[in-house]
């Protein structure tokens, strides 16, 4: 793949477009919250080839049981990603060398997928510590809201992109406004991580594909059409075919049955191919040390997180905030939200094939402690709130409890307990994991262990 990176004094060109959210959540009825109520089980054994043999050594997980499970993922989960696309061009559209009252270098880059400038197109706001030397290890996470409103920063611009309304987030007719910007600093704490000698990078989620059912018309799903050889091949038969659509037609057609195709991405596989799309880039940045991205996402953008993470090892450790079903939570125990629930109410985030699995658990080949094994032998960290019993913090330390024999087999240690430990007692040693006093969120004590944890595995003084 090539990246051509260059730097202009503005943006390319803007398609604003205004829908309204559908209503999309549904009030939750009958939700199991009773352990007592949770049916017994049996996970499938990630160390057990589908043919029943066992894997031997290291080398069968490699060669043999790791891509048999990737391969279950895609297929019945979250569907096949397409490659790198053959050609990226990076633009750095801003750079302050005197951002945070001088404590920052702050630079934003455009990102395209087709060679050419245009839509669709995601923005990676990147702060970087002021006193850099060196490439520096940077934690990329993605953002529910705008790269505007992690910081009050004017500098920063505004998404012009679609995002659900939000009159407290100064949200209007599906578009940020200057009211926007800043409103979600509590979940960035910018200066902990620059002071910490750590970057962070953010892309709005929405610039890959709008978060609604029918998103994915103004998003990278629409790029390719089910003819398209998907799986891990490359772009040029589609480029062919988008120049030729670019002349006639509106496209909408054939992303139709590209949604209808069982095993094609759904929204969270398009999110997780942006980030592995700003890995691409970063590999070309000599501020970023490429080789020390600490992935990091919250709730929906914690499923995609470790969902990049199995599929790109690029990545050096992977974090879950609260990412609960279809994400770090094992479905099996049907507590808090189920498959039948987010398939309900998210239609769009999983391949269709996911449908199947609706109230059928036990069928699904799978489970999520073989995602968070896919991160192996790489350190993983997940993260459960108290509170937040939708999210299952219990099936949530159990994935990452059943992953660990993985790590074993890899050489690495695991959690390093067998109980879930008590609220705000962070354990672990290659997998991590912690539930904290609260709520659904992300915060500063959540950071602060975050930080910890990747200054601990990449050997930066004492957490
Ligand atoms: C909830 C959804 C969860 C989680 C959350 C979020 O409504 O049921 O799976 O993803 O949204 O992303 O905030």
């Amino acid at each position: 793949m090539k990246i051509s990176t260059r730097i202009s004094g503005g943006l390319g060109l803007l398609l604003i477009c205004s829908l309204s959210a559908p209503g999309l959540r549904a009030q939750p009825k009958d939700v199991n919250y009773d352990e007592a109520r949770v049916p017994s089980y049996t996970l499938p054994d990630p160390l057990v080839m589908e043919n029943g043999q066992p894997v031997a050594d290291a080398g069968a997980w490699r060669k043999k049981r790791r891509p048999e499970i990737l391969n279950l993922f895609e297929t019945h989960v979250y569907g096949r990603s397409p490659a790198a696309p053959p050609v990226l061009v990076a633009e750095v559209t801003s750079i302050d060398t005197q951002a945070l009252g001088g404590k920052a270098m702050r630079k934003e880059v455009s990102v395209y997928f087709t060679g050419r400038r245009e839509r669709p197109k995601m923005d990676i706001l990147i702060y970087l510590p002021h006193d850099l030397r060196g490439p520096v290890p940077v934690f990329l996470g993605m953002n529910f809201d705008g790269n505007h409103s992690i910081q009050p920063d004017p500098g920063i611009t505004l998404s012009q992109q679609w995002m659900r309304p939000d009159k407290e987030k100064g949200i209007v007719d599906n578009h940020a406004t200057e009211q926007s910007r800043g409103k979600s600093t509590g979940r960035w704490p910018v200066e902990k991580i620059l002071e910490r000698g750590y970057g962070l990078a953010t892309i709005y989620y929405g610039d890959l594909e709008p978060d609604f059912p029918e998103g994915w018309k103004m998003g990278v799903r629409a790029l390719f059409s089910v003819e398209d050889d998907l799986p891990r091949k490359t772009f040029v038969g589609w480029l062919k075919k988008h120049s030729k659509e670019k002349t006639g037609g509106t496209g909408e057609e054939k992303s139709d049955a590209a949604v209808a195709g069982g095993d094609h991405w759904g929204a969270i596989g398009a999110w997780a191919w942006g980030l592995s799309r700003a890995m691409d880039y970063f590999e070309t940045d000599e501020d970023v040390d490429a080789k020390r991205v600490v992935l990091m996402g919250h709730s929906r953008l914690g499923k995609t997180a470790l969902w990049a993470g199995a599929q790109d090892e690029r990545f050096a450790i992977v974090i879950s905030n609260d990412s609960g079903e279809g994400g770090a939570a094992l479905s099996r125990r049907r507590f808090g939200e189920t498959i039948d629930r987010i398939n309900t109410s998210f239609p769009h985030w999983f391949c269709a094939n996911y449908k199947k699995y609706n109230n059928h658990e036990d069928a699904l080949p799978v489970d999520q402690h073989m995602l968070i094994a896919l991160i192996a032998p790489r350190p993983v960290y997940v993260a459960s709130a108290a509170e937040d019993l939708w999210a299952d913090p219990r099936g949530e330390f159990l994935a990452a409890k059943n992953a660990e024999p993985v790590y074993r087999l890899l050489g690495k240690d695991g959690l390093g307990v067998d109980e879930m430990p008590g609220v705000d007692q962070p354990v672990g040693g290659t997998i991590g994991y912690h539930i904290r006093t609260g709520k659904h969120d992300v915060t500063e004590y959540d950071w602060e262990q975050y930080l910890n944890f990747a200054d601990k595995h990449f050997g930066r003084g004492k957490p």
